[in-house]
């Protein structure tokens, strides 16, 4: 049993760490780590919508249009000839490139990647290539893209910019939302022809102008490849393998990885072994909303960040400036606060690789090589109330165990079986997130602590949960630690919970749940390729045990258990553990 423990701890080393045996890599791969290098350290930048969009602000002819205000053309219908006139209006002169380049340093972000033109069809620099753009048809007589690298340049920001390559809703060849369903565009006086007469006519000439004109590109960045040929990804990408250097995502065309990932409103439960990056608003829209205040608070962005970086990912912010050309002062705000905390603790950001933990109920880890040993900086989000923090598995001698904030502010600790116990001592600690390091010696082996049968059962707590939520849709969250964690808000039938476990004995389980259910609701269990429908009634507003049924385990299976909202059958469940009962 302990062997299998082991391969499955390994397996999710594989997992979650970017691999780090240089000997076995072939060249591809080291070349790919090379270009690959500044963006793995970096871990945080800046996104940034801004486009006509900003002038309406999620709201036309005096109704608010619901949803992401950048899509507002889509949503309201507008036809292209009353969108195209908000150009008469677009004079950002309160824009100022040097201030925005300050603010994202000083949250600590390392690159910023701004909207060049989005699925409206308006481009935000000088282009030879359409009049529709910022110069040629705005009373704005600047190019705020180039201001932007130039300032980018002087402060030591990289630069990225994102093109809409696929939906363009200003031309006859442009696709949009729902063309493959058929759908005909809202405009019928914008007359179609095919997609390659706006690739060739468009945006390839585009993509050359801000690859020629801009200073050379760090990222470019792809979005919503729905609609795309491999004729169209074909013609953009010749363009882009003239820069060797430059980095893409994933969406010019579904079937191209890209160098990176990109989960957009939704932070991955686990670590990918490929390189990601997590796009996420602060409040809801990408584009400045006026009526949009629901902003996340500055501790769940610090705390997303480094749960990012605990999975070796990257988290891409957005910022939605005004049609006046200023940041928003909630984002502005946040921005400082992160950045306060990130001067102090920048170190367990930056260059760091993802935790050789499988969970951490107290909070994350993020590790670095450090010349004599290892470094783990230890995120600790909710301090346990006893006082102790245990580090669960940790086969490795301590040679130092210290706040960051203060190297002089020494843990004692001692060991427990194999687990390590680092008792808080009083000081003033960061309620955000309190980053304590363990050094360590060279060798360091991790037990993995994934749930394990113990006398006959198998303990899933809500806090050893994957939760995968949908991007856009009601996010379930975790709230709470150890025995006191509860999944809540778990309202949208696309959330899935999955549980991974070590090998238990062959045989059949009884499968029960500690919940809390608005009224009767269904969900889906399922293992490997076997699964049931379990039904969980109104428990009257308090937490009970629920029988889900029983599950047959084989040597064989996969040992990870997933549930899943029958999307008919769905209220709002609140959920503190699933428990295998050996039969
Ligand atoms: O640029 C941002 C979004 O505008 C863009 N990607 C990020 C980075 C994006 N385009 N499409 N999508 C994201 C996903 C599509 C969501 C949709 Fe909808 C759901 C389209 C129609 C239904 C959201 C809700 C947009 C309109 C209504």
């Amino acid at each position: 049993m302990k062997q299998l423990g082991l391969f499955f701890g390994i397996l999710f080393l594989i997992l979650s760490c970017a691999p780090k045996n240089q000997e076995q890599k072939d060249e591809a791969t080291l070349k790919q780590d090379a270009k690959m290098e500044w963006w793995r350290d970096a871990r945080f930048g800046m996104f940034v919508h801004w486009g006509l969009y900003a002038i309406p602000a999620g709201e036309w002819k005096g109704k608010e249009i619901p949803g992401i205000s950048e899509w507002i053309m889509a949503r309201a219908e507008i036809p292209v000839k009353d969108y195209e006139k908000l150009t008469e209006e677009f004079n950002p002169v309160k824009y100022n490139a040097e201030e925005w380049v300050k603010l994202a340093k000083f949250a600590g972000m390392k690159y910023i990647v701004i909207t060049s033109k989005h699925h409206d069809g308006f481009a935000m620099f000088h282009s030879k290539a359409s009049p529709y753009n910022i110069v040629d048809a705005t009373p704005f007589d600047r190019d705020p893209l180039k201001e932007l690298a130039d300032a980018c340049e002087k402060y030591g920001i990289r630069l990225g910019f994102y093109y809409s390559q696929a939906q363009d809703w200003h031309e006859p060849g442009g696709t949009y939302y729902n063309i493959e369903q058929g759908e005909p565009h809202w405009d019928p006086d914008l007359k179609r022809e095919p997609l390659m007469n706006y690739i060739n006519g468009k945006a390839v000439p585009q993509v050359k102008e801000i690859l020629e004109n801009y200073g050379g590109l760090d990222i470019l960045w792809w979005d919503t490849p729905r609609g795309m040929t491999e004729e169209a990804a074909k013609a953009l990408q010749a363009e882009v393998d003239k820069y060797p250097e430059m980095l893409t995502n994933n969406r010019l065309y579904r079937p191209w990885p890209g160098d990176f990932s990109t989960p957009e409103q939704h932070v991955p439960p686990t670590g990918l072994d490929y390189d990601w990056e997590v796009c996420m608003t602060m409040n809801t829209s990408w584009g400045y909303k006026k009526n949009d205040d629901n902003w996340k608070s500055s501790e769940s962005l610090i705390r997303m960040l480094v749960d990012i970086a605990s999975k070796g990912g990257n988290l891409l912010l957005n910022v939605g400036p005004t049609a006046e050309g200023l940041i928003p002062e909630p984002s502005v705000e946040r921005l400082k606060e992160i950045g306060q905390w990130m001067q102090k603790n920048g170190e367990s950001v930056y260059g760091t690789s993802a935790s050789p933990f499988f969970k951490l109920p107290w909070g994350r880890c993020t590790t670095k090589e450090a010349e004599s040993g290892n470094l783990l900086y230890l995120h600790v989000f909710d301090w346990p109330r006893d006082g102790v923090l245990r580090v669960p598995g940790l086969d490795a001698r301590i040679k130092d165990v210290y706040l960051l904030t203060n190297k002089k502010q020494k843990f004692s600790y001692k060991f427990e079986g194999e687990d390590l116990l680092i008792h808080a001592p009083s000081v003033i600690f960061d309620p955000i997130n309190t980053v304590v390091v363990v050094k360590t010696g060279k060798k360091m082996e991790i037990t993995s602590n994934m749930p394990s049968l113990k006398d006959g059962k198998i303990l899933m707590p809500a806090d050893f949960a994957d939760i995968h939520n949908p991007g856009y849709g009601t996010h379930a969250v975790l709230s709470g630690s150890g025995t006191e964690s509860v999944i809540q808000n778990w309202v949208d039938h696309r959330a899935r919970l999955e549980w991974m476990f070590n090998a238990a004995e062959a045989g059949n389980y009884r499968m029960e749940v500690l919940v809390k259910a608005e009224k009767s609701s269904k969900l889906n269990v399922k293992m490997g390729d076997k699964s049931l429908e379990a039904e969980i009634p109104a428990t009257n507003d308090k937490f009970e045990i629920v029988n889900l049924g029983e599950i047959e385990i084989n040597e064989t299976d996969d040992k990870i258990i997933s549930l899943t909202p029958v999307q008919e059958n769905w209220g709002n469940v609140g959920l503190m553990y699933l428990e295998l009962i050996k039969i």
